[in-house]
């Protein structure tokens, strides 16, 4: 017990680490700051570097607040929903991994690919989603962005690129990898490749899959990027139990890494800038390790609180927030003043509430339609499939076709 709550402690000082809340200005203009990002990046086998500063308007920064400040108010809406009763089955909440979500959305185009783990709702919101449709896809009607028939780790969206929510661990890694194989054979020649993304735990980091992919995105040069969202924890196993090492970025061995301070969402965007310049190159692929935490449990089934202590929580919670961080950075700067701040949050607070009522109110998913979208429709002339047998839980209601 005793070992076990000093390595809870060490991660939860790594998870501290980096710069604390407060970020140092270089200069100041009338509608623009450049901050100091020194220490937030830590490089391997990298002969060039993000640069270590990075100049945000005023409206770029409450854009990220924002984001991220409706992450927060979603993922605590399904915690309340889920201890209702009103979303069933798994449900991994993100809420204190915002930075990473928001930072790598701020760096990408529209037309760069983003696959992911269970943990998904956030980076779908980042990604064009919104509150209502995805708030209805955990309730599973027929409002959900998968119609109602995903649920929780399997929020998808072709238009917005975001190809998912994976409930297997590590699933999204080849299946990644075949994204950035796809954005190198339709790229221009002479011109820049959009970039796949696959982030995947400290959990996943070690399966064979990630590196025959990782080999394979090497060999091949693919606009791949590895992106581990370290949060120190597995399924209830710190890292120090699961891993026989912990430089994440270090992990592709010949293939460069970088770390970055995901708890700092400015570290995130400039790092994840250099990164898809570097992979859209032509350069190959890049290991990214994220350093992050997570508040909730591994999912709404883990208190979360028996491989780690409270005070490591609370202590990331005081002096690593990342919202707390964005908030203080726009109020150390003159920039907003409090109460403007606390008008947003309303607002955004306001704005969940509204958005869960309407998601609440889509209807059930037609029972004639429930195989709609889950096969193609139609692939080369032949009609949808439907599965001979289902098993639904009363056996007695079970079908079998006719
Ligand atoms: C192949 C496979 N093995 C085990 C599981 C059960 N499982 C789900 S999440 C998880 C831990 C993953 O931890 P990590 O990769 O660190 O991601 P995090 O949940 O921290 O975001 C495990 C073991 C699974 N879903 N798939
Ligand atoms: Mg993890």
């Amino acid at each position: 017990m005793f070992s076990l709550a000093r390595s809870s402690l060490n991660a939860a000082k790594r998870a501290a680490s980096g710069n604390s809340l407060k970020l140092a200005t270089r200069t100041m203009s009338s509608d623009s700051v450049t901050f100091d990002l020194t220490g937030s990046f830590q490089l391997h086998n990298l002969d060039t570097a993000p640069n270590n500063e990075i100049t945000m308007t005023k409206e770029e920064l409450l854009e990220h607040f924002r984001l991220m400040y409706t992450m927060r108010r979603m993922e605590i809406t399904c915690d309340n929903e889920y201890k209702a009763r009103s979303i069933r089955g798994f449900c991994h909440l993100y809420d204190g991994q915002e930075a990473v979500a928001t930072g790598i959305n701020a760096a990408f185009e529209p037309e760069d690919s983003w696959i992911t783990s269970y943990r998904c709702h956030c980076i779908s919101l980042a990604r064009g989603g919104n509150v209502a449709n995805i708030l209805a896809e955990l309730f599973g009607n027929a409002g959900g962005q998968t119609k109602g028939k995903g649920g929780s780790m399997h929020f998808y969206s072709k238009e917005n690129n975001f190809f998912g929510g994976q409930g297997i661990v590590g699933a999204q890694v080849p299946v990644g990898t075949g994204l950035a194989f796809a954005n190198k054979y339709n790229a221009k020649p002479g011109e820049k490749m959009n970039v796949a993304i696959a982030c995947y735990g400290d959990g996943a980091a070690n399966q064979g899959q990630i590196w025959e992919s990782a080999n394979m995105a090497s060999l091949w040069k693919l606009p791949m990027i590895f992106c581990i969202e370290n949060n120190h924890y597995g399924m209830g196993t710190s890292i120090e139990r699961h891993s026989s090492h912990s430089d994440y970025y270090k992990m592709g061995n010949h293939i460069p890494g970088i770390r970055i301070d995901g708890m700092n969402v400015l570290a995130v965007k400039e790092g994840m800038r250099f990164v898809k310049d570097f992979c859209g190159s032509g350069n190959g692929p890049m290991y990214v390790e994220m350093m992050t935490y997570r508040y909730h449990g591994h999912s709404m089934s883990d208190p979360g609180t028996t491989y780690r202590n409270r005070e490591e929580i609370a202590m990331t919670r005081s002096t690593r927030d990342p919202l707390e961080f964005v908030k203080k950075t726009l109020i150390d700067n003159g920039l907003v003043e409090a109460e403007e701040i606390k008008a947003i949050e309303k607002e955004i607070r306001k704005h969940v509430q509204s958005e869960t009522k309407k998601a609440k109110e889509f209807p059930d998913v037609e029972l004639s339609q429930l195989f709609d979208y889950v096969y193609a429709a139609e692939i080369d002339g032949y009609k949808q499939e439907v599965p001979d047998y289902i098993r639904m839980p009363d056996y007695a209601k079970s079908f079998w076709k006719s």
